[in-house]
Order: structure tokens, then C-alpha cells, then sequence
């Protein structure tokens, strides 16, 4: 495992510099879920497929920034989902972006994600691994390494607030939820970008994202395969909690195919218990 997280590191230098130095403007192509995918989201994604696919035990790769799975090769123990580069709208404004990375065995369900990773592109270049007992913070560092901080660990409670998804089209028992916990005096923190939102939540310990079902769009914006499993892996590991909106695990969930969403909920224990209690 540890080749792969090496190789997330070497290609998330390489991102960090064309977010510094390229054009943060459209290309002419659309992705497989339709969005217009900015040059960036090409030039990140090639930066993954060049730095994994030398990976001897990579046996596949599955971008959301293309259709189908690309084969790497016949052996290779792990499949990589990814996203490039979350966010990538913020990246014209300079705000926080960053890169996902899920790990798996045999095929790309919850069940089998054996490790998980993202990386932050902010004033620091950040990078969570989440693996076997741990969820580590590791910081690049002026030569250029990515040195060991901390482990991350979740308190049962926080008080930060990501709501994610239109709010006109929030059903009413969720707009209630947040309400409450606003009411309460939770701090809202949303960026438009998960991956600092939720490096957030994680950082200072406990909270709640969640990117909901809407009456726009009933299964959400957020794909499993990914960026919830990955972040699901994370949050757990982190002794915290990722649930849908019927109250299950995202780890037990079986994506009929690897583009599909799914709305979910990553925090501390306190806040997702009450999210499910809200939608009973
Ligand atoms: P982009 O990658 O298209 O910028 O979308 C980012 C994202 O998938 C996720 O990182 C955010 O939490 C979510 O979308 C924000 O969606 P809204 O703009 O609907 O709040």
C-alpha cells in the first residue's frame, strides 16, 4: 500500500503546480456525468493515470473524469476510484480544491475499499491516508516531501456545519435539521468544495457535512465510488460516522455502476445520529 500512497504524493505535487501556474479555463469536452470539464480536470486526471498506472500492484483505475475503467494491468491487487481534482469550479477563484482516492480490492463496492486517501491543495498541500488502524496527516514540506504530523482522530461532538445541496430544494424535515443545529449556535463552514470542507470537519474534530437527497436531485450530487467510500473510509476510521439518508452505513453500499451518487452524511456520532433521527 505504501507505493500507492507515493504515488498519490508524487502526482498531487505535479496538481499542485498546474493549479498554481495553468489555465483555469474550460476545455471543449463534457465528462461522463455532463459537466464541462475544465482543463485542469484533464490535466489532473492524466497526472493520476501517469503517476498510478506505474504502480506494479494497480490492476485498474476508475476516473470520474471518464466513462468507463481503464485496465491497467492482468495482475495488480488494487482498483483506484478517483477524482482528480474536487472542486474544480473554486479553482478560478483560488479557494481550496482537492483530490480523492479510494483503494479496492476485487470490485468497487464499499465493502471491498481497503484504504483511502485525499489530498488538499491550499496555502499547505495536505494529505490524509486512512489505512488499516489509522487516518494520518501528512504535510509537504519545502523540499518537497510529504512529512508525517499527526493522526486524526473525530471527538463524539463538534460544532461545524457543511450543508451542501440547493436549500430550495431541501425537504422540509431537512431544512429543520440544519435550522436546529443553527439555532444552537453551530458555526455554518461550506466552501463548495468536500474535500476542505470535510478536512475541516476532521481537523477540528467533529461536525457534520451533509449533501442530502433533494427534490432536484432524490440520490444527490455526491458518487460513491469516488469521493463518499473514500471519505466514508476515512470518517469511520476516524471513529466517526457516514450514513445515507435511510440510515446505512455507506461502506454496505453496492453501486450498480461506478458514476452513481448517493446522498450522505459524514460527521461526528452527536450530529449524524440526529441527522438520521430527523429523517425517521
Ligand atoms: P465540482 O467538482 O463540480 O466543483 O463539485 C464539487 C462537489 O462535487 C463537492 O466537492 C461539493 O461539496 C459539492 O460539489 C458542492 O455542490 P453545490 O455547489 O451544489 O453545493
Amino acid at each position: 500500500m505504501k507505493e500507492v500512497f507515493e504515488g498519490i504524493a508524487k502526482a498531487a505535487a505535479r496538481i499542485a503546480d498546474a493549479l498554481a501556474h495553468d489555465d483555469t479555463g474550460y476545455s471543449d469536452n463534457k465528462n461522463s456525468t455532463g459537466d464541462v470539464q475544465l482543463k485542469l480536470d484533464i490535466r489532473s486526471d492524466y497526472i493520476v493515470e501517469e503517476e498510478l498506472s506505474r504502480i506494479e500492484t494497480i490492476h485498474a483505475l476508475a476516473s470520474e473524469e471518464k466513462e468507463s475503467i481503464t485496465p491497467i494491468r492482468d495482475g495488480g491487487q488494487y482498483l483506484i476510484g478517483y477524482d482528480p481534482l474536487d472542486g474544480s469550479s473554486l479553482a478560478d477563484v483560488d479557494l481550496s480544491v482537492g483530490s480523492i482516492f479510494g483503494i479496492y480490492e476485487n470490485s468497487f463496492v464499499g465493502a471491498n475499499i481497503v484504504a483511502a486517501s485525499y489530498v488538499v491543495y491550499g496555502p499547505r498541500i495536505e494529505m490524509v491516508t486512512a489505512y488499516k488502524r489509522n487516518v494520518e496527516l501528512w504535510r509537504q514540506d519545502r523540499s518537497g516531501e510529504f512529512r508525517f504530523v499527526q493522526t486524526l482522530q473525530l471527538k463524539d461532538k463538534g460544532k461545524l456545519v457543511a450543508p451542501g445541496g440547493t436549500q430550495q430544494f431541501w425537504y422540509p424535515h431537512h431544512k429543520k435539521f440544519v435550522d436546529q443545529l443553527f439555532s444552537e449556535g453551530y458555526r455554518l463552514r461550506y466552501s463548495g468544495g468536500m474535500v476542505p470542507d470535510l478536512h475541516q470537519i476532521l481537523i477540528k474534530g467533529g461536525g457534520i457535512f451533509s449533501y442530502p437527497g433533494t427534490s432536484d436531485k432524490p440520490q444527490g450530487k455526491i458518487r460513491y465510488v469516488f469521493e463518499s467510500l473514500p471519505f466514508a473510509k476515512v470518517f469511520e476510521m476516524a471513529g466517526g460516522l457516514a450514513l445515507n439518508d435511510r440510515g446505512e452505513r455507506l461502506l454496505d453500499s453496492v453501486p450498480k455502476n461506478h458514476h452513481d451518487t448517493s446522498p450522505c452524511f459524514f460527521g461526528s456520532k452527536t450530529e449524524i445520529e440526529r441527522a438520521i433521527a430527523a429523517y425517521k
